[in-house]
């Protein structure tokens, strides 16, 4: 499919899904939110894991604010319902794992989606800005939900009151991302991790990132059950038989994904 803001392209079992408005530090419009979730959405057709990342020296500067100048009333709700949240939840559902290679500069929603992904992995360089206070907006794009369960109450507050930068050095000691990579490594990193999981049990990834999930609103009963199901599933699996193979016979497994 040809995109306007973005671009797609999987190789090996990695699709490479790339935000493509340099120009503007790959700031979002209703355009690159539909292609992100189309993107998003088909990505499991070609790949085994997807790998988001901004073209230039930026990731995503959240909302392109020249489409939001002027007197005109706003109807923000129905875009947040209408386009950011589809396309959360095509990251959040999606049955691949999906990395955030933040690369640069992650502002607003541009800062919210990386977070969305399961994996973010950040260059030195790069920073993190919930910059919504700045412009008389409340986080969205799912921080409320994600900021307190990534680096806790205090943290969340002050990065959303204060809309400071926070660097992805931060971000890692603090636990809100998985981690942060010098910048000349950066590539060969991302890529390495993508690599990885590309060639890994898939099927027990969907279901990691299903339990994971769930978890943040089940009690115990509920998630000991979900456990309990998933794991039956994966026990009749072939990739479950072929690592218990694999390991027994010295070798690395071949994982199918089935
Ligand atoms: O509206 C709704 O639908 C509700 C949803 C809202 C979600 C949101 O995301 S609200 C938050 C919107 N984003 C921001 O407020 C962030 C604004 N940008 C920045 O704070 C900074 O640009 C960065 C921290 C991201 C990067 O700073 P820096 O110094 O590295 O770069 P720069 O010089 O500020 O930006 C480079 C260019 O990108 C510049 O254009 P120019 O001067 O070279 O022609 C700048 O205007 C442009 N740019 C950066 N961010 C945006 C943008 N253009 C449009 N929209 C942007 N968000």
């Amino acid at each position: 499919m040809a995109y306007k803001t973005i671009s797609y392209a999987a190789e090996n079992g990695i699709g490479v899904l790339t935000l493509n408005r340099p120009d503007v530090m790959n700031a979002l419009n209703s355009t690159m939110r539909a292609e992100m979730r189309a993107a998003v959405e088909a990505a499991p057709e070609t790949a085994r894991v997807l790998v988001i990342t901004g073209a230039g020296r930026g990731f995503c500067a959240g909302q392109d604010l020249t489409d939001r100048a002027g007197d005109e009333e706003l109807d923000l709700e129905t875009t947040l319902r209408d386009e950011y949240e589809p396309l959360l939840r095509a990251i959040a559902d999606s049955p691949i794992p999906t990395i955030a290679a933040v690369n640069g500069a992650a502002a607003g929603a541009g800062a919210n989606i990386a977070l969305a992904a399961d994996v973010v992995i950040a260059a030195q360089s790069a920073v993190f800005l919930q910059a919504f206070t700045r412009i008389g907006l409340i986080p969205d794009a799912g921080g409320t939900y994600t900021l307190p369960r990534l680096m806790g109450m205090a943290r969340a507050m002050g990065a959303a009151l204060f809309a400071d930068k926070i660097t992805a050095r931060q971000a890692e000691d603090w636990g809100m991302i998985w981690e942060c990579t010098a910048d000349d490594d950066f590539e060969a990193h991302w890529q390495a991790r993508a690599a990885h999981l590309a060639n890994g049990p898939t099927g027990a990834y969907a279901r990691v990132k299903e339990a994971l999930r769930a978890s943040l609103g089940n009690d115990l009963d509920a998630q000991l059950a979900l456990e309990a199901r998933l794991q039956g599933e994966c026990g009749r699996s072939d990739d479950f038989r072929e690592g218990v193979a694999a390991f027994l016979e010295k070798r690395k497994p071949r994982f199918t994904g089935r």
